[in-house]
């Protein structure tokens, strides 16, 4: 890999590819971000992840510094300057530089930083067995201190929940949220299956509304699957037939067990071996 990095309108050598160590991205988590998928050579639902983009920083008073029409151009020509075709674009913008303090109106020129890189993907095995999920104690953040539906640079409510995932040598947690209820996992949404119908927590169950999930309820929906977004405690996932997760790095993978019970059968059941199915003809036409 060449490895080439846009950084605010230039394509330069990884090594040179820097921010101040005085941008607020830094010292605040004052920013927010994108992962999105390259699948032979395109860039997967760039209009979308685009969108959610802007979203995510009008929420937070960050002004971008190109058009939607010209982000979407330097991502494309960022992944062609480094060959990527099956591979993996991660788009931060920073609060910019600034003086060591909150106020956004002391910094200037919000850093758009555009990576383009190959990505560390799940064990094959886990797609055709299923994973196994914890409930986290850490609750997602509450909706009224940080909307989850904001992809910001500020990710360690989900780190502290993934950590108490891998102290327990699994690789995702399920994480409720203030009420209790089911919102999603760290860096993945959830859906479950129970008698033919495909469930999974609205957006205001204070979740990141996943751009997979998005696909994988019109892939459903298209296929003829009632698919429902309604609210769910953990007793729901515990009896579900089926239980998946969704999200740009995972894709579609099935999880088999949550905290020690086993769902369903205890292997990935047809509604979810038929979305993983339809989801990789969709990106790969296999
Ligand atoms: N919930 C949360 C909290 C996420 O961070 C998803 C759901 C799934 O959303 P998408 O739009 O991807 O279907 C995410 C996505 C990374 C990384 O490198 C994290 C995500 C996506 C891509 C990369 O940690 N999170």
């Amino acid at each position: 890999m060449s490895g080439k990095v846009y950084v605010s309108g230039k394509l330069l050598p990884k090594e040179q590819a820097v921010v101040s160590v005085y941008d607020h991205g830094l010292l605040y988590g004052d920013g927010v971000f994108e992962g999105i998928r390259v699948y032979g050579g395109r860039v997967f639902l760039l209009d979308e992840h685009v969108e959610r983009l802007y979203e995510s920083a009008k929420a937070i008073r960050l002004e971008i510094p190109l058009s939607p029409a010209e982000m979407t151009t330097a991502v494309e020509e960022t992944v062609a300057a480094n060959g990527i075709a099956d591979g993996y674009v991660r788009l931060v913008i920073t609060r910019g530089a600034g003086t060591l303090g909150l106020d956004i109106r002391r910094t200037s020129h919000p850093q758009v930083i555009i990576i383009a890189d190959t990505i560390t993907l799940y064990p094959p095995e886990l797609y055709e067995k299923g994973l196994e999920l914890v409930t986290a104690s850490t609750i997602r953040n509450h909706p009224s201190a940080l909307s989850a539906r904001i992809k910001s640079l500020n990710y360690l409510n989900n780190i502290m929940a993934k950590i108490e995932a891998t102290d327990q040598d699994k690789v995702e947690a399920l994480m409720l949220n203030h009420k209790g209820e089911v919102a999603e996992c760290t860096g993945d949404n959830i859906f479950i299956v129970k008698q033919g119908v495909l469930k999974t927590p609205p957006p205001d169950a204070g979740i990141l509304e996943g751009i997979t999930r998005g696909a994988v309820i019109r892939l459903a929906q298209q296929d003829g699957i009632t698919v429902q977004q309604t609210t769910m405690v953990r007793h729901d996932v515990y009896v579900a037939d089926e239980c998946f997760l969704t999200g740009t790095a995972a894709e579609v993978i099935p999880a088999v067990k949550v905290d020690g019970r086993v769902i369903g059968d205890g292997s990935p059941g047809p509604v979810t071996r038929r979305l993983l199915d339809l989801f990789r003809r969709l990106t790969r036409g296999e």
